[in-house]
Order: structure tokens, then sequence, then C-alpha cells
């Protein structure tokens, strides 16, 4: 069954429900809340919990579908074994990682901050990649794991847009995957990169991806153009 978002951007974006994955990038309490990460590095994180509720019935429409759905959550060993001098120390952040936060050591897995958003929380069946970088195909299964699925198309969301996600939809394209960015269920903590990040990536024919909203994605899921 193929779907098309005739409205994407540059144009039409066309998928097949089985060979493409639902990709929420890092929807974890260190960048949506207060106290967390994303905070801790100075920035407003409230903005970003706006994308919730568009990204939950997206989630939801996919799940019913029976859409293959794939979580990631940045963070690191307790050890810290697997984050680079180069990551802790940059900048002059609040609390730097692996500190203690309100919710928790710092962008740590097993923290409470290092969570998804109760609203998001994977379900049976949904793998989760615990990541140490930005992209989600570094020092991750992912790949194996959309290969061995027969996964070819993928559909990103999730947080930041113009750091983890774009990143990852970066090494996407890279590994061969054709990729669509869901325009109202990514947000960044800079409007304006946010933008530019949706501009480059379907710019020169979609160099790197499609774009559009997710009621379009929606409504091409409910809809399909012929049936094999
Ligand atoms: N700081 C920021 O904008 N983002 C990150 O560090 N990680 C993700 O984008 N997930």
């Amino acid at each position: 069954m193929t779907h098309i978002v005739s409205a994407a951007l540059p144009s039409a974006f066309e998928f097949e429900l089985s060979r493409t994955a639902l990709v929420i990038i890092d929807m974890q309490r260190d960048f949506v809340e207060p106290g967390g990460f994303g905070a801790s590095l100075g920035n407003d994180v409230t903005p970003l919990q706006a994308i919730i509720p568009a990204l939950q019935t997206f989630l939801q429409a996919w799940r019913h579908q029976g859409g293959c759905v794939v979580h990631t959550r940045e963070g690191h060993l307790p050890d810290m074994s697997d984050c680079p001098d180069a990551k802790r120390l940059r900048g002059q952040p609040d609390l730097r990682i692996g500190d203690i936060g309100p919710m928790g050591r710092i962008l740590i897995q097993g923290e409470a901050g290092h969570a998804i958003v109760p609203e998001l929380t994977p379900i049976d069946g949904e793998i989760i990649i615990d990541k140490p970088g930005k992209g989600a195909f570094y020092a991750t299964a992912l790949d194996d794991f959309l290969q061995a699925q027969g996964i070819t198309h993928l559909l990103f969301t999730g947080v930041t847009t113009e750091v983890c996600v774009q990143t990852t939809m970066r090494e996407a394209n890279d590994r061969g995957y054709v990729c669509l960015l869901v325009e109202d269920a990514t947000d960044s903590y800079f409007p304006h990169f946010k933008q530019a990040t949706l501009e480059m990536v379907r710019a020169q024919g979609a160099i790197v991806g499609w774009t559009a909203a997710s009621t379009e994605v929606l409504s091409a899921l409910h809809s399909y153009a012929s049936q094999d």
C-alpha cells in the first residue's frame, strides 16, 4: 500500500507503512522540563512542550495502523565512560553532564531526567535506542535494527530540530533512508534554527529529505494510492 503526502515539500512524499518507521528523537524530561540538560545550557525549555500534543496524536495514529516506532534517548552510562571530555567540559552550563540536578544526574541513563515524557512513553514492541551522541546512528544498533525490519523510510520528530533531529536525519540520509521531517512535531530552543533546518533539509530537491505537517502525513496514512 503506497501512501502519498501530496503537500510535502519540496514535492510529494511516498511511503509504505510496512517499510516506514516513526523516529521520535529525545523527547526526554532533560530537554523539555526545567532543571534538566537543556535548561542547564541556559535555554527556556518550556516552548518545546508545545509539540507534545501533536506528537502524541501522531504517535497514537501511527500505533493504531501498526507502524514501526523508534524512540531515542540521549544520555550516558553512570560511570560516564561513553561521555568524552570534549562534550562534558564545553561551555559554561549551570550543571555539567553527570552533575546532580532536580531530576537526578544530568543526562545520565536511569535518572528521572533521562526518561521520556509520560505522554510519549514507549509501549511493548517499540524499540528504545540509547545514544551517547547527537546522531542516533553513532555507536548504536539503530541501522541494524532498521535493516532487519526492512525499513527504508523514516519520519522524524522530536527535539531539538537542528541538533539531534537534524544530525540523525543526515546520518540516515547517508545510509540510504528516505527521510521526512514532521514540521509541527519537532522544535528547537531557537525558532529561527528550526525554520532554517526545515528549509535546508528540503532545499535543492530534498537534499536531506522532505518536510510536511503532521496532519498531512496522517491524512496520507488514512488513504492510499494503490493496493499491492
Ligand atoms: N542542546 C540541544 O539543543 N540539543 C541536544 O543537546 N540534544 C538534542 O537535540 N536531543
